[in-house]
């Protein structure tokens, strides 16, 4: 008879999910002890990293991937990650220890208090199972959770002594032969109605948001758009945790402002706006206005009937964004309508001293290899990394949809051990760069080879622009007098440079990219300012 550990391990096994990403304490040592050799175990140094990096792992391999956390501190610690893993749709399992069961009623130290509510808010299924026999079932039922759209995190809150309780054999064993096929396919009338919507459209347009990558319809995006000749903008940056469309394209016109009525007087002159996986939008700030030009109606397709609720016009048809773009594409014949005209390239940029951001992303620009990931947290010059990069391989690009920092760091070392194969850029902010700090120290200790790109503008550069736009003076604590991101990595054992040219930093990033033998990091001073282009 297998006991709850082993039958949970085996689970996990049916699953293909024996990386683990954790922080450890005392309640979590009886799952960990007598580790199995097929697994391995990823060590966090605090659980917001521990969380970003089984985030970013989860996302880039687009399997559901386990995190284990200390109880309660643990889990508190976590749940900034764990917002962020819910917007950006990453599936996790998530576990956490919990006091043995004898000692829960009377509060015995370390037990964790309401264990379910602590991440509800943030997981789409929280629960303690009510048995030691139950935990495997229970597990089970969080990866599913996990798995199915909208995919997202999942949480188990699992008592210290269950994991040597005899299993129930039979209830494991139905639990470890189960599969949930979570992928559903769009309403076919809906889609007819809207392929004939897209056909007699003057001026249709599309705004592609990031389940078009998350669900493989990449490809059937850029056939649609081409056989419909639509032009392209992409969702709102502050939502839009990947690309859902090549940004070099012809037919790519920008990102979509990310405000209500900025965005409206974007999309004036189209009377049909198809939106393909995303909300609908992810607005920041806010500009009132119309939600939509005069004469505009907006169709949304997404996975996430949350998503299709909540929009606050247009309609939406749910269902897998993949199989309804490559539904449209049966349905709909050739246009012959006149193709958008394609937006100039960036031009040469000044090199000042301090480089500009935008100079900063020319450089990195120069030396990108063409199946690079870049992995962003560096508000000030977001924009102006999307504008010179262009990426166009799906894939390659992650930012933390719901804007909480710390993802960065953590999710380039999760999104490096998925994609050995591809070189990953995490490029920062040095304020954005202290959340998820210690991550560095779990790139240096299992020799995952991110290069890491430190903007160093000595401030809350975007805090600033923000405040002005509030017309709110007066702020404190926006300035970061002093803080050295090398320093720090040096003391965590990432290799760091600190350069101010663009030469330098040119010459810096092209051998950090080449290294394969561990992480690198480079530093760099840039103006005050927010970059656009
Ligand atoms: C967890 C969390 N805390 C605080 C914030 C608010 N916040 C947004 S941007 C920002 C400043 C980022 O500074 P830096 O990385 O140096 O980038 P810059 O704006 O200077 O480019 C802060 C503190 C946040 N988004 N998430």
């Amino acid at each position: 008879m297998p006991n709850v550990r082993e039958a949970t391990l085996d689970l996990l096994r049916a699953h293909r999910m024996t990386t683990i990403f954790g922080n450890p304490g005392s309640t979590e040592l009886p799952m960990l002890k007598d580790f199995p050799e097929d697994f391995t175990y990823i060590l966090g140094l605090q659980e917001l990293a521990v969380v970003g990096m089984a985030d970013g792992f989860a996302q880039a391999s687009g399997r559901v991937t386990h995190v284990n956390l200390h109880t309660a501190p643990g889990v508190g610690n976590a749940v900034g990650g764990i917002s962020n893993a819910l917007a950006n749709k990453a599936p996790l399992l998530i576990t956490a220890g919990q006091q043995v069961r004898p000692q829960i009623t009377m509060e015995a130290n370390l037990t964790n208090r309401d264990a379910v509510l602590g991440p509800q808010p943030y997981v789409k299924w929280s629960h303690e199972p009510p048995r030691a026999e139950d935990v495997p079932r229970a597990i089970g039922r969080a990866i599913h959770h996990a798995s199915m759209p909208p995919r997202g995190p999942a949480f188990v809150s699992i008592p210290m002594d269950d994991w040597d309780a005899e299993a129930d054999a039979d209830s494991a064993a139905n639990a470890i032969a189960r599969t949930v096929a979570g992928r559903s396919g769009p309403d076919p009338e809906s889609l007819e109605g809207l392929a004939r919507s897209l056909h007699e459209a003057r001026n249709p347009v599309l705004v592609a948001g990031p389940d078009i990558d998350a669900s493989g319809g990449w490809d059937a995006a850029i056939a649609l758009v081409e056989k419909q000749r639509l032009p392209v903008w992409a969702t709102p940056a502050p939502g839009g945790g990947r690309l859902g469309f090549p940004e070099s394209h012809p037919n790519f016109l920008g990102i979509l402002p990310p405000a209500i009525g900025p965005a409206s007087e974007t999309l004036a002159g189209h009377d049909l706006v198809l939106v393909a996986g995303s909300s609908v939008f992810p607005y920041y700030p806010y500009i009132p206005g119309p939600l939509l030009p005069e004469g505009t109606a907006l169709v949304q397709l997404t996975s996430d009937p949350a998503e299709a609720a909540r929009a606050p016009m247009g309609s939406a048809i749910v269902g897998d964004v993949a199989l309804a773009l490559a539904r449209l594409l049966e349905l709909l014949g050739s246009s012959e309508r006149p193709g958008p005209q394609a937006r100039p390239l960036p031009g040469p940029v000044e090199e000042t001293d301090p480089l500009s951001g935008s100079a900063a992303m020319a450089a990195l620009a120069d030396v990108w290899p063409p199946d690079a990931v870049a992995v962003v947290e560096t508000p000030s010059s977001t924009i102006a990394l999307r504008n010179r990069l262009r990426l166009s391989r799906p894939g390659s690009y992650y930012f933390s949809a719901s804007g909480g920092l710390g993802f960065g760091i953590a999710a380039a070392v999760g999104v490096q051990l998925a994609e050995p194969q591809r070189p990953v850029v995490c490029v920062l902010g040095e304020g954005s760069a202290q959340y998820g700090i210690t991550a560095l120290w779990t790139a240096a200790t299992y020799r995952v080879p991110v290069t890491f790109l430190v903007l160093r503008n000595q401030e809350y550069m975007i805090l600033k622009w923000f405040a002005e736009f509030e017309q709110a003076g007066g702020i404190p604590g926006l300035d970061l007098a002093g803080l050295d991101v090398a320093a720090v990595a040096e003391a965590y054992r990432v290799p760091a440079v600190d350069v101010s040219t663009g030469e330098q930093l040119r010459e810096a990033l092209g051998a950090a990219i080449e290294a394969d033998d561990g992480p690198r990091l480079v530093q760099v001073p840039v103006a005050s300012g927010m970059w656009f282009d």
